[in-house]
């Protein structure tokens, strides 16, 4: 029985065969896995395949694969998400990602006028209003490096931020050498509200375009071009030396993620204004009641709402659609 694997199948197992990097060579594999036909004519292969995972996973867990002088790998393509959203700043060396995770979060990156100053990613947390953001500054996308796990870092992360320098006259060809690059990865950069189709040789990830270095471009030629370059995007330009470019930016990461915060209140007393619940655009009272505890969304009867265009106190049903800063308060 023939095998009629898809034709992009044989594309990426050039890609899995070339690939020295266990951890990419590891994602590769279970996409291959995920892309052959589940049929009798295939048994053979996905059983190869399944071994072949199995021997990677064990590698890049250090675990049987340090006993035979391989080298383990650390996960740097993962970072544990914490906060309302986890955004990955990237972009060409020296284009100002870790300084600006240096004035927008408590992390302390190294910051360096010579590029490859960051070597690993560092995840720092944003404050923006009621919320906190996680932000991960990361090395630097150029012909001279691209570490591997940046790939996964970017497909796990929320959204993404393209950090462009606006004082760099190498501006256009240093991001089209980025994108260029991520493309060969499979990834593709879309402005946030965009639908992707549903490729399965090509991740579409959301982006926020950032114009750092503001400054530095005093005729605006820079930031016209960059425009130019991304005609569907939003654009937020930025300094570290101007708060208010630094509070749009805030502003703009809030955007990108397309959720709204919803705050509780028990009955009879005062909203928690602290520790909203995050939902994406469109959570609804259900959903809210679920973020709360999987029993509690069962068992809650109907909720009150406070918040802008309802009357106070209006009573909602589970599907009501929410919005940004409503206060809810459940009765069982
Ligand atoms: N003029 C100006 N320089 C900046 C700004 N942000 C960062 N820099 C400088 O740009 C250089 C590279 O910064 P860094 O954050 O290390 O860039 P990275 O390689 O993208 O992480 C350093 O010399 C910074 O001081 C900014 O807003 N304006
Ligand atoms: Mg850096």
């Amino acid at each position: 029985m023939p095998a009629n694997l898809p034709p992009h199948y044989y594309e990426l197992e050039r890609e899995f065969k070339a690939e020295r990097d266990p951890r990419e060579k590891l994602r590769l594999a279970q996409e291959l896995l995920a892309l052959m036909p589940k049929h009798k004519g295939t048994d053979k292969l996905q059983a190869e395949m399944k071994a072949k995972i199995s021997k990677l996973k064990k590698l890049t867990e250090g675990g049987e694969g340090k006993k035979h002088g391989a080298r383990s790998v650390a996960a740097e393509d993962y970072v544990e998400k914490e906060g309302a959203g986890q955004l990955v700043l990237i972009g060409p060396p020296n284009s100002g990602k870790s300084s600006l995770l240096d004035a927008l979060t408590h992390a302390r990156p190294l910051i360096g006028d010579y590029p490859y100053t960051t070597r690993k990613p560092l995840a720092g947390m944003m404050d923006f209003e009621t919320i906190q953001v996680q932000l991960i500054d990361t090395p630097p996308i150029s012909p001279e490096s691209y570490e591997n796990y940046l790939s996964g870092l970017v497909r796990n992360a929320d959204a993404v931020v393209l950090v462009c320098d606006l004082s760099a006259p190498t501006m256009e060809a240093d991001i089209k050498f980025v994108l260029d690059k991520l493309e060969e990865k499979r990834i593709l950069l879309k402005p946030s509200n965009t639908d992707a189709p549903d490729d399965p040789l090509l991740f579409h990830q959301r982006t926020l375009i950032c114009g750092h270095k503001e400054y530095d471009d005093e005729s605006g030629e820079m930031q016209k071009k960059l425009a130019g370059m991304f005609p569907e995007y939003e654009i937020v330009q930025t300094s570290i030396i101007d708060d208010e470019s630094l509070h749009a930016f805030r502003l703009a990461v809030y955007n990108i993620l397309s959720i709204i915060r919803v705050y509780t209140k028990p009955v009879g007393k005062d909203a928690d204004f602290i520790n909203p619940i995050i939902l994406p655009i469109g959570g609804t009272v259900e959903d809210a009641a679920y973020d709360l505890h999987k029993d509690f969304a069962q068992k809650f009867k109907f909720a009150k709402i406070w918040g802008q265009g309802k009357f106070d106190g209006q009573r909602v049903q589970r599907d009501f659609a929410l919005s940004d800063g409503d206060v809810l308060e459940f009765h069982l």
